[in-house]
């Protein structure tokens, strides 16, 4: 059987303002697909990256107690990876699109209802790749002017922008096949010029990678001049996000700390008892969402010591409490593969001092595997979350 012809109506091509016409070749379909395939892999790399960062910071009901605490480094790796990729793609996404920037002059701007739905696809794949890169790069900065909330954004556009490429790559399919193992002509007279074009980006690329990347792969921290932190600066050689000060804990604050737990056999302590009970010692990073970690000596109480001591069931949940009120980190749940996790700790000091204030004195949580925002700071209450307070 025929299948039935789907009629795709042409627009009149008699008039023709007067837009540039270029002849450089470095605007080619082989130039697009090299820098296109350097893009594509950046992105996908971002995305998945991307992807296991959300998880691990805000899994899905049924998935929280099974989220895995190893390898300790895990999310430092995968954050790492994800705020590098993200700034290797901004100089190959301006290498690409000036690659093919001159397709806007393109005229009639749509051949045919095809061509049209092609340049709106291509336009929603620009548009939000652009967006994700500049306002994830505005987070690493801290940077928030727009009315929007970063978090959620960032990840519903991640789908578009993966979406929009796929759609992209399938419709460029063949142009692709055609170029990918193109050798370029060696009388080729735009050999050099194709030459500076590639070594540019690669430098580009080098140099943006190579003065941030110290942020997070601390053997280059010499090299970090870009990056907003530096795994050096702060108190205790080690960085910090939001100060004491900034949380409100104030000395007044601290006054009189105690530590409740909840749970079966609920209790409190003093900081004399706390320290007094016995102390573990562990190397884990803090990995920040935004792209800077930093590996150091935790010493403190284990966490499911002090639920056993409560009397908390294996399998519970719990909510950790700061002396902070109101942040957005004040509060948070760790699941019952963290809080069964001999290396998570209730850390008292940080490289064998007492925990500096903007560290979390006089306790903090530190775990394995886990997005530094969730690593609270000033904890005073840890509530057992059991089957009934968790629904
Ligand atoms: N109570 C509280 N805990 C917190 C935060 C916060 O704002 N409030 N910030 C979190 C974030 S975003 C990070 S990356 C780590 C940083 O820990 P540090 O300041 O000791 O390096 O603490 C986390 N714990
Ligand atoms: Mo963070």
């Amino acid at each position: 059987m025929r299948s039935p012809r789907v009629h795709i109506p042409r627009l009149p091509r008699a008039f023709r303002p007067p837009l540039p016409v270029f002849r450089g070749r470095l605007h080619d379909e082989r130039t697009a697909t090299v820098v296109g395939r350097l893009l594509g892999t950046a992105v996908a790399v971002c995305f998945v990256t991307g992807v296991i960062s959300h998880y691990l910071q805000q899994p899905p009901g049924w998935a929280a107690d099974l989220l895995p605490s190893r390898p300790v480094w895990g999310y430092r790796l995968t954050q790492g990876v994800h705020v590098a990729s993200g700034i290797a793609a901004v100089p190959l996404l301006l290498a690409k699109l000036w690659t093919v920037y001159p397709k806007l002059f393109v005229w009639p701007p749509a051949g045919s209802v095809a061509h049209a739905l092609e340049r709106l696809s291509i336009g929603l794949l620009v548009t939000t790749v652009l967006l994700e890169l500049v306002i994830g790069l505005m987070d690493t900065a801290q940077w928030y002017p727009f009315p929007f909330p970063f978090r959620q954004t960032h990840w519903a556009l991640a789908w578009v922008a993966v979406g929009a490429l796929l759609l992209h790559v399938a419709v460029k399919a063949p142009v692709i096949a055609r170029n990918w193992r193109r050798r370029p002509d060696p009388l080729d007279a735009d050999g050099p010029n194709r030459r500076s074009f590639a070594a540019a980006v690669g430098a580009a690329v080098g140099a943006v990678t190579l003065t941030t990347v110290g942020q997070s792969f601390t053997p280059l921290k010499d090299l970090d001049l870009l990056a907003p932190r530096h795994p050096d600066h702060g108190p205790q050689s080690l960085p910090v996000n939001r100060a004491a000060v900034q949380a409100g804990i104030t000395t007044n604050r601290l006054a009189g700390y105690r530590l409740t737990v909840t749970g079966p056999r609920p209790y409190e302590l003093t900081l004399p008892e706390l320290e007094a009970m016995p102390r573990h010692s562990h190397v884990l990073p803090i990995a920040c969402v935004e792209g800077w970690s930093k590996n150091a000596r935790w010493t403190g109480v284990r966490l499911r010591d002090l639920l056993d001591r409560a009397g908390a069931p294996h399998d519970s949940r719990v909510r950790v409490v700061s002396l902070e009120r109101g942040g957005h980190y004040a509060v948070s749940v760790m699941g019952a593969s963290y809080a069964r996790d001999p290396l998570t700790l209730l850390a008292l000091t940080l490289n064998g001092q007492r925990l500096d204030r903007d560290h979390g004195y006089p306790a903090r949580v530190i775990a394995p595997n886990r997005p530094g925002v969730l690593q609270t700071k000033w904890v005073t209450r840890l509530e057992v979350l059991d089957g009934q307070a968790r629904a």
